[in-house]
């Protein structure tokens, strides 16, 4: 039995900033993995939560994320999925994941609470106790009443940061979660790749499939392909070619900046990287002006997606706190409506009548109208006559 085990895919995001370009690198990411399983012959994909950025998406992350759960679907790969805080709505309003269900693009395993399931795959029957996002307040009530599925092969799905981290605000340790009750522990939620293990059981987080701040963007991206076969699970790495490259550096000067510049590639996914500069105290203001004047043109010419320049605040109550100083990033140029009909029609008028019949489309009687006005006149006809010939 073959599983790919992903997790934190945030479709909809696109962090850092609001940038259009940067909300597609998530679906690019989505979409290789989707390709991974295809190409690997999965029983499974076991996702971890946080599929969607918001617990309202948008109906393009709805588009993405339909059209990657069809292909597994046509290739009959199950999708198990658990929900992450991100899945959550705050209010009593339809879930995405529960939608996605309902409709039979995914099974979504668990909402709001643990739940327990026995999925009949190709190969066989797989149990799964899976754990969707709670508080780290509730989660500890919750635990025992997790049920181990009577299956041979068990995992657990989780959506939560374990105590073995090492981290503030975590929900449980692997004892906690006896994880060893299980052949394997997909976790999700913390977005680097993490491998460890209880009792001889791995438990592993793959990490987020794009990195969507600063402290992740030094990792690169994976999917882990867990087989079932024997007792033991053993873990395969695969790496993700697709996610943005981010350039993160600290300066002291403007020279260092462009010494920085000089050796800029797009790195594997060839795309234009995403620039983070950190300034050191004594970066003057001249120096961040004339950076921003060299950034801009560098976003203009493609060979960065965006930049920002940020300052470390000295009294800031939180640590980690920053200033921005400069950013910016290109605004992607679609093309206006009217100059692609002209472009097509090469006839100003015609292209005025076919904007106009699009603009008035639903209002029948305008569309009458313009199409009277042009049976009426013989010039125009004979313009419209040659351009179907
Ligand atoms: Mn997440």
């Amino acid at each position: 039995m073959l599983l790919l085990h992903v997790s934190d895919t945030h479709l909809g995001c696109s962090k850092p900033g609001k940038h259009r370009e940067r909300e597609l690198d998530f679906y690019e990411a989505f979409n290789e993995i989707i390709d991974i399983a295809v190409r690997e012959h999965v029983d499974a994909v076991i996702h971890a939560g946080d599929f969607f950025d918001e617990s309202r998406p948008t109906p393009q992350a709805y588009y993405y994320a339909y059209k990657g759960l069809e292909k597994l679907r046509n290739s009959s790969i199950e999708v198990l999925v658990v929900a992450g805080q991100h899945d959550q709505p705050k209010t009593s309003q339809l879930p995405p994941l529960k939608f996605l269900h309902e409709i039979g693009a995914l099974r979504l395993l668990a909402q709001d609470k643990p739940e327990t399931h026995i999925i009949k795959l190709r190969s066989g029957e797989l149990g799964v106790a899976a754990i969707p996002y709670m508080s780290p307040a509730v989660v500890g009530n919750y635990l025992s009443s997790v049920r181990v599925p009577e299956a041979k092969k068990r995992i657990l799905i989780a959506h939560l940061l374990i105590k073995e981290l090492n981290m503030p605000n975590t929900h449980a340790s692997l004892a906690e979660l006896s994880v060893d009750s299980f052949s394997y522990a997909a976790l999700g939620d913390y977005h680097i790749k993490y491998e460890t293990a209880y009792k001889g059981v791995k438990a592993v987080y793959p990490g987020s499939t794009e990195a969507v701040d600063t402290l992740e963007a030094p990792y690169d991206r994976y999917v882990a392909l867990v087989d079932l076969s024997s007792n033991e699970a053993s873990v395969n790495w695969i790496k993700l070619l697709t996610p943005r490259k981010w350039i993160t550096r600290e300066i002291d000067s403007y020279a260092q900046l462009v010494q920085i510049l000089s050796g800029l590639g797009s790195g594997r996914s060839g795309k234009p990287p995403i620039l983070y500069i950190k300034a050191k105290p004594n970066l003057t203001a001249f120096d961040v002006e004339k950076a921003r004047d060299h950034l801009n043109k560098l976003v203009s010419e493609r060979r960065i997606l965006m930049y920002k320049i940020v300052r470390e605040e000295e009294k800031a109550v939180e640590a980690g706190s920053e200033v921005s100083l400069a950013e910016g990033y290109a605004e992607a140029k679609l093309p206006a409506l009217d100059h692609v009909v002209l472009n097509v029609l090469k006839d100003q008028r015609l292209a005025e009548f076919v904007l106009a019949l699009v603009r008035s489309s639903g209002d029948v009687n305008t569309i009458k109208m313009l199409v009277e006005q042009a049976l009426n006149d013989e010039e125009f006809l004979s313009k419209i006559k040659s351009l179907v010939k």
